[in-house]
């Protein structure tokens, strides 16, 4: 198993669209491990591929607290949306540190292929519900700030930036103190 880099807000691989999965074979197993316990260490409750710089069609989910609950979904799709409407705070392993209030179906039905390619489906509430609708957006190019108007968008990135700029002086600040 290996961890996998995380590809980090604006790289333009976040906002391309993926690509569905036609082979089911071990360098996909394989890819669905290294995407698990990259989640798992980040930590993370979702990761989709197009987060580790591979745009096919995948997300893993752990919603659990023990971390035992894995869920692959391979060529997802949203077959039915709640119509009442739920904000929650999202974050995202390419946007780290950020955290914004997104409006979204509060319920949304799944239907979604294995790791062998067999069809199955969930019906997902709560964090659950939440998470999969953003990993699947990951996989439209989407990314949870572009649900925000355009003056909240622009304020989020402003934030993120000047934290990273923070996070890269107290590192060489580190270095330098070693
Ligand atoms: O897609 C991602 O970057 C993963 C993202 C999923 C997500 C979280 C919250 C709302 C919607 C989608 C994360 O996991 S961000 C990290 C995080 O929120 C978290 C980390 C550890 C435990 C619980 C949450
Ligand atoms: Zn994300």
């Amino acid at each position: 198993m290996a961890l996998l880099p995380i590809v980090q807000y604006p790289d333009p691989r976040l906002a391309a669209k993926a690509e569905p999965v036609v082979v089911f074979d071990d360098a996909l197993r394989q890819l669905a491990a290294d995407m698990a316990e990259t989640m798992y260490e980040a930590p993370g409750v979702g990761l989709a591929a197009t987060q580790v710089g591979k745009l096919i069609r995948m997300v893993v989910i752990d919603i659990s607290e023990e971390k035992n609950d894995l869920h692959v979904l391979v060529n997802p799709e949203i077959t039915s949306r709640s119509e009442e409407i739920k904000e929650c705070e999202e974050g995202c392993l390419s946007l780290p540190g950020l955290y914004e209030k997104v409006k979204r179906p509060s319920f949304v039905t799944v239907k979604a292929q294995d790791l062998k390619g067999e069809f199955f489906e969930m019906q997902c509430d709560e964090l659950m519900s939440v998470c999969v609708q953003h990993e699947l957006d990951h996989l439209d190019g989407i990314v949870f700030i572009d649900h925000l108007s355009q003056l909240k968008k622009s304020r989020a990135a402003a934030k993120l930036a000047k934290r990273r700029k923070e996070k890269a002086r107290e590192e060489k600040a580190k270095r330098e103190n070693r």
